[in-house]
């Protein structure tokens, strides 16, 4: 019988190679700015292709459905003791698949169906798992939306405590996808308190920020976090919940048996090691550096008439109103324009907007990648001159291929997996 087995890629699968560095070469030579991704570690990446995706491991350490898991348990149980001490919190279940997935388990342990969530709509900046229609949590939860308010673009606290007395919601959502200014926490538990509400925190946007302590801290005032591990945390592609001790068991049994079998113990393995990425004192320097670079990028596009939402940015992220700039430019023609160029971004809804979500009036930008690339504050300036640019001679060709030759040259300044190979 022919060994399938011992052989390496470009033996077994050329074309699926051939597609891989194809990807490459696009990471390597354009300037994502897409808040919700980030380039993961080499270490990160060899976890997460190692043999510790061969073994089914149903359960948790010390208590598994299959045998020969004592390296399983070993891994598990470095991965939670890691997410514990890096975000300070009682318990940690590191097997979720997604987001999605985490906030399912966090509602399915806190709550009953039909059970009232007050949370941020999708079109102000929240995500589909807290509580859009068509998803799981629009249909088996009693949704309350707060928005963000008209004048100020901001959450408005007066607003949700008001919510919160109306409709005594049975869990507080706070946490966002396409919000730029900073969460306080506190301020959240005493609403949360005067309606007897749990609260949760999402922070699979800013988990990064908050790791290393450029973001306020929801640890002393949450009931249960969650968290996805890629985006500014700069880990596997994956999830995970917190929780307080006394939240533990219903919610690792909400995760397991309630939703999933068997753990993906490698990306569990390559959880443990960006958490162990994120304690080094380079990570806290990078999330301050994704800040400074986005408050930088802001201030120029700024100055260049780009208008962003709420004025500026606390975080890794804005959100540009185009409508204010270029009235008949939808933020779907604008991120593909910037495509053309090199900047790769995603077109998001704006507070209010009049566009649909499959077209929309706003982009969304971030400086996680670039900021991973080693760029700084100049390069934010240089990033946001090339994105207005493109943006003003969109209609015209030789301005693209003008700003994707600078794009390029400046993501060779800066390279990225150069082991890896395309490059050039
Ligand atoms: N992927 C998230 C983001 O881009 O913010 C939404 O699910």
């Amino acid at each position: 019988m022919e060994n399938l087995i011992d052989r390496p890629l470009h033996e077994v699968d050329l074309e699926l190679l051939e597609i891989t560095l194809q990807d490459l070469e696009r990471q390597q030579h354009c300037l994502t700015l897409i808040p919700s991704e980030n380039y993961a570690s080499i270490a990160v990446m060899e976890a997460q292709g190692s043999i510790l995706a061969n073994k089914y491991a149903e359960g948790y350490p010390e208590a598994r459905y299959y045998n020969g898991c004592q390296f399983m348990d070993s891994v598990e149980s470095l991965a939670i003791e890691r997410a514990k001490q890096l975000f300070g919190v009682d318990h940690a279940n590191v097997q979720p698949h997604a987001g999605t997935q985490a906030n399912m388990a966090a509602y399915h342990a806190l709550l009953e169906a039909g059970d009232t969530i007050l949370s941020l709509k999708l079109d102000h900046g929240g995500h589909l798992s807290h509580g859009l229609k068509q998803n799981f949590s629009g249909r088996y939860y009693n949704i309350v939306h707060y928005g963000v308010d008209p004048d100020t673009e901001r959450i408005d606290m007066n607003t949700v405590g008001e919510l919160a007395e109306q409709h005594r919601p049975k869990l507080i959502v706070v946490g966002a996808t396409a919000y730029p200014r900073q969460f306080d926490f506190a301020e959240w538990r005493v609403i949360a308190d005067s309606v007897n509400a749990y609260l949760l925190a999402d922070i699979a946007h800013i988990a990064g920020l908050v790791a290393a302590g450029v973001h306020p801290d929801p640890a002393p005032h949450c009931d249960v976090i969650t968290t996805t591990t890629h985006k500014t945390l700069r880990g596997p592609r994956g999830a995970m919940v917190m929780c307080r001790q006394e939240f533990a068991e219903a919610v690792d049994r909400a995760v397991f048996p309630g939703l999933q079998g068997g753990p993906f113990m490698h990306s569990i393995a390559a959880k443990a090691v960006a958490f162990k990425e994120a304690m080094e004192p380079a990570f806290k320097e990078y999330q301050a550096q994704v800040v400074e670079n986005a408050q930088a990028m802001a201030d120029t596009l700024k100055s260049n008439g780009l208008r962003p939402i709420t004025g500026g940015t606390e975080n890794h992220l804005m959100l540009i109103d185009l409508s204010t700039s270029y009235e008949k430019l939808s933020g779907r023609q604008a991120a593909d324009h910037l495509e053309d160029a090199g900047i790769i971004v995603n077109k998001n809804t704006i507070p209010f907007d009049k566009r649909s979500a499959v077209t929309t009036s706003g982009i969304r930008l971030g400086t996680p990648m670039v900021t991973t690339r080693g760029m700084r504050e100049s390069e934010m300036r240089t990033i946001a001159e090339l994105i207005s640019e493109t943006l003003e001679g969109r209609r015209n060709s030789e301005v693209k291929k003008r700003v994707k030759a600078k794009v390029s040259e400046l993501s060779r300044q800066f390279p990225i997996y150069e082991d890896l190979r395309p490059v050039s």
